[in-house]
């Protein structure tokens, strides 16, 4: 189905918000400038929204309106049909002095004849100004239809409902309250979907970019949860060996596993904040169960898995903080990690397997150290809280959280495709061997598919 391409202008005055709000649209957080002083975007510039080659909408930023009480003298001040709006615009934009001396309103205007739509942007904690009434009236010559979109309404000087009122006595009735700073895809879609009442001839196109968004969002998801599938099986596979005589190793080795797995862990944030097209910037931007972009609290101390309310085995205990660390050699494997015992890995090959690799590095004077299930219980669990998080911004829920499904990570049994991992030291990237062990690609499949489980089951997924 052939589809043609929506122009959309984005006006208003300086400093609302416009830049932002193309930003947000275009999901790409380094377009243009964006800064808290007038004047930044000077030029019109044009970012297009498509896929496959095609072009489906195409956003116009445009220089703030600055000048309006002025410029509307000048509109009426030229001759010609005084309900001609259009008209009355050409005329303007033909008289090279006028458009010398309003030379960003020109470029607006200019604009507003070339598109299909355009989205009036306010500060909302402004008062309602009879210049920006002028500004409505100017766009309103442009002939072309307009969406309000009430911006910063989140902030406690938030005007928003006088803002409504005054719309409304202008015959604006096609407002959307939006927040940049809370930058909430769901607005995305409310936002089409208004304009899609507002321009029948373009539902097809609206249509087919929220396809697209929709499918984006699942390949989003995808990507998160073998994200998380990757750090699990990492760790669930990372060893460290010392000579049994060197004891003085030991302690050195724990705090390595501590530190690889914190490194790793924020290693998965990082990819889940970057596929949610979360910056650095956004990081006071809440409803993130994170601090400053991170879990605070280290995944192997034991007072971080107690917080959570999870079990520990034997540990090691070495230096202050680090816990949950077991060793082969000493059947740590199935003492710390529980469900081993419980016959979790079929037919016990598993632990044969464990207690076979500690019984040969014994002999051969060497112990394995590895973290216990625990570990895995808590970055599984915190992995998908902060997924299930990302997912609730990203469809405008950001209501606290309830106990969900990545609480059942905490006590059942471990799926076998995690399990399995435990006993395959060369799917580790961590363990930096030569070589990958093969059959780590479908057991991290293996293990997304249980982890997408666990979040599709969550009650307040949405
Ligand atoms: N808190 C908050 N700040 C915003 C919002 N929209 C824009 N800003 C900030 O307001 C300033 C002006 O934004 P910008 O997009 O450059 O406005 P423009 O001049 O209309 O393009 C920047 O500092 C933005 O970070 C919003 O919805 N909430
Ligand atoms: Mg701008």
């Amino acid at each position: 189905m052939s589809t043609s391409t929506l122009r959309l202008a984005i006006v208003g005055h300086t400093n609302t918000g416009k830049t932002s709000l193309v930003r947000t649209l275009c999901h790409n957080r380094k377009f243009g400038e964006v800064a808290d002083r007038a004047g930044t975007t000077r030029q019109v510039s044009a970012v297009r929204l498509g896929f496959d080659a095609d072009t489906l909408i195409e956003l116009f930023d445009s220089p703030g309106l600055e000048n309006a009480p002025h410029l509307i003298e000048a509109l009426e001040a030229l001759p010609g049909e005084r309900h001609d709006g259009p008209d009355r615009i050409d005329r303007f934009l033909d008289e090279p002095a006028l458009v010398e001396r309003f030379d960003q309103e020109a470029r607006v205007l200019e604009l507003m004849r070339a598109v299909d739509a355009a989205l009036y942007v306010i500060d909302v904690r402004e008062p309602v100004l009879e210049k920006y009434l002028d500004e409505l009236a100017i766009l309103g010559l442009g002939a072309r239809p307009l969406l309000a979109v009430l911006n910063f309404t989140a902030s406690p000087l938030s005007r928003e409902q006088a803002w409504r009122d005054a719309l409304a006595r202008v015959s604006l009735h096609t407002v959307l309250s939006f927040d940049a700073a809370i930058r909430e895809p769901a607005t995305e879609k409310r936002l089409f979907d208004k304009l899609a009442t507002l321009l029948d001839g373009f539902q097809p196109t609206i249509a087919r970019w929220l396809a697209h968004r929709e499918q984006e969002e699942k390949e989003r998801r995808q990507a998160a949860l073998a994200a998380i599938a990757d750090l699990l099986i990492d760790i669930a596979a990372l060893r460290r060996t010392h000579r049994s005589d060197d004891i003085g190793l030991r302690e050195p080795l724990l705090q390595e596993i501590q530190d690889r797995t914190h490194h790793r862990e924020q290693a998965c944030v990082e990819t889940l904040l970057a596929l949610y097209r979360f910056g650095r910037d956004d990081y006071s931007d809440n409803g993130l169960p994170l601090v400053q972009g991170r879990w605070p609290d280290p995944p192997l101390d034991p007072a971080t898995l107690a917080d959570h309310g999870i079990r520990t085995g034997s540990h090691l205990g070495a230096g202050a903080g680090i816990g949950a660390v077991f060793d082969i050699a000493s059947g740590g494997l199935s003492l710390g990690t529980g469900t081993l015992v419980g016959g979790a890995v079929g037919a016990g090959t598993g632990l044969l397997r464990s207690a076979g690799e500690g019984l040969l590095e014994r002999a051969r004077g060497l112990r394995r150290l590895g973290v216990e299930d625990a570990v895995l219980r808590l970055l599984a669990w915190r992995q998908l809280h902060l997924l299930g998080a990302l997912i609730r911004r990203g469809h405008g829920n950001p209501e606290p959280l309830q106990a969900t499904a990545e609480e059942r990570w905490k006590r059942d049994r471990l799926p076998s495709s995690l399990l399995r991992a435990r006993l395959r030291p060369g799917w580790s990237a961590l363990n930096e061997l030569p070589e990958r062990e093969p059959g780590r690609e479908r057991a991290r499949a293996r293990l997304a598919a249980d982890l997408a489980e666990a979040l599709e089951q969550a009650p307040s997924s949405p």
